[in-house]
């Protein structure tokens, strides 16, 4: 059995006033900086702000479990086959040659932060993200979860068609050992009628209040059969259309409570699992683009200080968008249009071809680049208080952007993306920039899927207090905008900004894990490189 990581020392130490160390805790100051700017007859006024806070991580990681719903789908049976191929080490053959298994596309077990400087050499420092702060290995997630499809893991993971051949044989019995998913919830109106012929795994009736009542059951029984400390419940179940927000039965906590009750309507599967992991008190992760969010789940969430995070997995194209478009904007060029064309073969494109469907996924593509757009007056012409509603004006300038998915079975999961960003440079010219790109897209999901959960589970350990007065240390805000880096459209506290921009993304999350630990954010500023 591979070794896993979670099972090491805590590899680093911080020597500072700023950090303790107890058995249960690691304990941070941090000074949250920023600046209070106030416009004054088309003066800037800037006031530096600056509050103290303390951040406390327990250093026991939970044992976890990850209950996908979708399990047997592209993602699911996927993420089950890498892990088992990981945690047994299973190498395989391919056409090239011998593959190792490996995490490579996860943000905290393949990529990188810059610690400091080794006063030695003057060289960089840096470490795994995963070794900042203790965090679960993802060889040692239980994984378990719910599909309306009952083929047993070993046979999802062969429909799915991701894996190589050599693989898929080796961690077979391994799948087989997982089982058929847990029935689910299944209201045939929010998927594409394509889907119906795999709904053979289904929890029967039609009272939405016992379905609420069987996912909180199957939650808390996968906790006790496991003796699991903390359970992520995650969506990559088919993407949903989205759900109307009706006033009186989703736009509070206690509304969408009763409208699970008298079995609405418009309550979605998707909405159901969010609930009943809220009430279950278990962190719930929607990695597709549908509005599982309502705003009462929101508040319910809230209300049971229960963690949140959302929405749709940023696995590609619109990952790329969310560099490539701050790039041009922040370069000082004004792109005009921007059009992406994808397809693919997989049944998640079969489902995203009724239109529903598409739409929820359009929208989380769309709002990508609306930040750094917003964040340009330069270039862009801001939105005009005083235009006629509904005017370009009274939107503010905005790029041309359209998103387009085809389903072509052909292919399968190797989706084929298009990208065209033509922009406004020096003098009237124009630039036309063309991205081709091609890859397995559970592939790229996978990685982003444990990021998630790992992230989320380490999220609920860690505590923080304002330290300008006595308080105690409180849990964070339910919704987990940290999670941003590897989701379309973010979910944010209500009434704050949302952020696209995946360098931005990437920096909050990696100065609020240095932070924990008692370390400044990244500073690029590297002052003794520029001065005698
Ligand atoms: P898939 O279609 O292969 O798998 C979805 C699974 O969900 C299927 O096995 C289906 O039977 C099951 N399902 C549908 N409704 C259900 C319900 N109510 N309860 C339980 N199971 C249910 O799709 P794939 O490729 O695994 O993607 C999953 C989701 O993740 C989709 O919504 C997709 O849009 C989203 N996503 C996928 C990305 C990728 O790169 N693969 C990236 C971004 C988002
Ligand atoms: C078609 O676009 C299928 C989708 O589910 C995407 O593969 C998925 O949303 C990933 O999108 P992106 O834009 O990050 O590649």
């Amino acid at each position: 059995v591979h070794p896993t990581s979670a099972r090491r020392p805590y590899p680093v130490v911080v020597q500072s006033e700023s950090t303790s160390y107890s058995d249960e805790y690691i304990t941070s100051k941090f000074t949250n900086r920023g600046a209070d700017v106030v416009v004054n007859n088309g003066q800037f006024v800037v006031t530096p702000t600056s509050k103290p806070y303390e951040f406390q991580t327990a250093r026991k990681v939970a044992k976890t479990g990850l209950m996908l719903i979708g399990v047997g789908g592209n993602n699911g049976s996927t993420l089950c086959a890498t892990i088992i191929a990981n945690r047994h080490n299973i190498s395989w053959h391919t056409k090239s040659g011998i593959q190792q298994p490996n995490y490579i596309g996860s943000l905290l077990r393949a990529s990188t932060v810059r610690l400091g400087v080794d006063p030695s050499t003057g060289k960089d420092v840096n470490i795994p993200i995963s070794d900042v702060l203790p965090m679960v290995h993802p060889n040692d997630l239980v994984l378990g979860g719910w599909d309306i499809s009952g083929l047993p893991m070993d046979e999802a993971m062969t429909r799915a068609q991701v894996l190589d051949w050599d693989l898929q044989r080796q961690v077979a019995p391994h799948m087989a050992a997982l089982g058929k998913p847990l029935p689910s919830i299944y209201y045939p109106d929010f998927i594409a009628a394509n889907q119906e012929a795999r709904a053979d795994n289904v929890i029967p009736g039609k009272d939405k209040q016992v379905h609420l009542e069987h996912i909180r059951a199957d939650i808390r029984k996968f906790k006790e059969d496991h003796g699991l400390d903390r359970v992520v419940v995650f969506w990559t179940a088919n993407t949903e259309r989205y759900s109307d927000i009706i006033p009186g039965v989703n736009d509070t906590a206690d509304n969408v409570l009763a409208a699970i009750k008298s079995s609405h309507s418009e309550v979605s599967p998707s909405t159901l699992f969010a609930v009943a992991a809220i009430l279950e008190g278990e962190p719930f992760v929607n990695g597709a683009p549908q509005n599982t969010f309502v705003p009462g789940v929101i508040e319910l969430a809230e209300r049971e200080k229960s963690f949140i995070g959302g929405d749709d997995l940023k696995s590609g194209q619109t990952k790329l968008k969310s560099v490539f478009a701050e790039f041009l904007v922040n370069a000082g060029i004004k792109p005009l249009s921007i059009a992406s064309y994808n397809h693919l073969g997989n049944n998640d494109g079969h489902n995203l071809s009724a239109e529903p469907q598409f739409k929820s996924k359009e929208i989380s593509k769309s709002s990508v680049v609306d930040d750094m757009v917003a964040a340009n007056p330069l270039l862009f012409k801001p939105a005009d208080a005083s235009a006629a509603k509904g005017s370009k004006a009274a939107k503010g300038e905005h790029p041309d952007h359209i998103v387009v998915i085809k389903y072509v079975p052909a292919v399968g999961d190797s989706k084929r993306a298009i990208d065209e960003y033509y922009s406004e440079i020096f003098c009237g010219g124009r630039s036309t920039i063309n991205i081709f790109n091609e890859c397995e897209d559970s592939l790229l999901a996978t990685p982003l899927i444990l990021d998630l959960a790992i992230l989320t589970e380490l999220l609920t350990r860690v505590k923080y207090r304002d330290a300008s007065g006595p308080s105690e240390f409180a849990p964070l805000y339910p919704v987990l905008s940290l999670l941003s880096y590897m989701l379309k459209a973010p979910l944010v506290k209500p009434g704050t900004d949302v952020i696209n921009s995946l360098n931005r993304q990437r920096n909050a999350l990696e100065s609020f894990l240095k932070a924990c630990i008692g370390l400044e954010a990244n500073g690029d500023l590297l002052l003794e490189t520029r001065i005698w």
